[in-house]
């Protein structure tokens, strides 16, 4: 394939899509073949088997190692398949730290997948690196990061965890889902390993679900190997969509990020909520941090609801533009109720002392008219 160089959206738009050699085709054909024609035993195109290969795939992984500034990318049927993809290249006895704020598949996964396994996850109530580095042990091999984290948005420093993972010869890996490789590049503030769910801003339209694990050929050595020896891999009129939606990706999120501002704002100023989470205002305790590492502070906002039962019901009656949903990242606006819904795989009394009660909605700030939106928890509110 060949390299393209050049500004971010430029390589959103051509990394790995070359027009077709055999057609001129613009947009990169869906290979619907399982299998490929070899000329002699071994001797192919570079295809053999769409498990261990695809061209759609490949050219998926090729933008998405572009985008990343990774040697690499493998794509997954999910994020839970690339998550569990790299937990697969761990040994019973090895000790992963994570923050406790956390994807609630995330904990799932490490908690009721892995533990059972072997593996030893720890989860941090302060995500700080001196945290992490009092938590390290000669058996920690992996420092697992969300930044911002879902669902409580808060802010980790990628660059002194890094350096903490390194001084005990562990891996820093991060899930890069909230941000996209549009507002933040882990692999270049020392990250080893950058994972995605690319069901969210990456794919973008909410049609798709989808998974993905950039770093260096060394480092996804394993993690290549677990791809094609257990499987989890996308179809590739999956990795058509994900391909398709990461062509608008720069300009979808600069009109998240700006119009989650504008409502974060506008959220901060109402009677009915006490609490805004949302790093890019000044009073979030991670704000200067984000303005770091970031470029932007992405399209995800949570706050807290005052009026009790009672007006959390309202609310959920009453919103119409935003719909009560999973997921994020898509075009359209949805809020989320995480006790519920994306957090319920985490016990109530861990979930509950991680700040994650009824009261806590996530809202997903989708690219529709600000006004709209805005007017549409105005009316939700009163
Ligand atoms: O759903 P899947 O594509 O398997 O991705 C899992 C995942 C991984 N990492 C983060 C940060 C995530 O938010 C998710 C999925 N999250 C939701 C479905 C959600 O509504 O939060």
């Amino acid at each position: 394939m060949k390299h393209i160089s050049g500004g971010f959206s430029t390589r959103a738009i051509h990394a790995g899509q070359e027009p077709d050699s055999s057609t001129g085709a613009i947009m990169t054909p869906i290979f619907a073949s399982s299998t490929f024609a070899q000329e002699s035993p071994g001797k192919h195109k570079g295809y053999e088997y769409s498990r261990s290969g695809n061209p759609t795939r490949a050219a998926l992984e090729h933008c998405l190692a572009s985008l990343e500034g990774g040697e690499q990318g493998l794509a997954f049927a999910s994020g839970l398949a690339a998550t569990a993809a790299v937990l697969s290249s761990l040994k019973p006895g090895d000790e992963v730290l994570a923050p406790a704020d956390l994807y609630g598949g995330t904990f799932r996964i490490l908690d009721k997948v892995f533990k059972p396994w072997g593996l030893v996850p720890r989860f941090l109530d302060i995500p700080t690196p001196e945290e992490f580095a009092k938590a390290m042990t000669p058996a920690t091999r992996l420092i697992w990061i969300e930044t911002p984290t879902n669902p409580l948005l808060q802010i980790l420093d990628i660059r002194k965890l890094a350096e903490v993972a390194k001084g005990n010869g562990a891996m820093l890996v991060v899930d890069n889902t909230f941000a996209s490789p549009c507002l933040q590049r882990p692999l270049e503030l020392g990250a080893d390993l950058v994972v995605h769910s690319t069901t969210k801003y990456l794919g973008g339209h909410s049609d798709v679900v989808g998974g993905a694990v950039i770093g260096s050929s060394e480092k996804l050595k394993p993690i290549r190997f677990n791809q094609n020896a257990a499987g989890g891999v996308p179809g590739p009129f999956d990795c058509f969509l994900v391909l398709r939606g990461i062509k608008t990706l720069a300009v979808r999120m600069e009109r998240h990020c700006q119009n989650a501002m504008n409502l974060a704002e506008w959220l901060q100023t109402r009677k009915e909520v006490e609490r805004v989470y949302y790093p890019g205002l000044i009073s979030h305790p991670g704000h200067a941090l984000a303005k770091a590492q970031m470029s932007g502070f992405g399209g995800m906002i949570s706050i807290r609801l005052k009026g009790g039962q009672a007006a959390l019901g309202k609310f959920f009656q009453r919103i119409e533009v935003f719909t009560l949903a999973e997921s994020l990242g898509g075009v359209e606006s949805l809020v989320c109720h995480p006790a519920t819904m994306t957090h319920a795989s985490i016990p109530a009394e861990q979930r509950l002392a991680r700040g994650i009660d009824d009261f806590l909605l996530r809202l997903s700030i989708g690219i529709e008219d600000f006004e709209d939106l805005r007017n549409d928890l105005k009316s939700a509110f009163e």
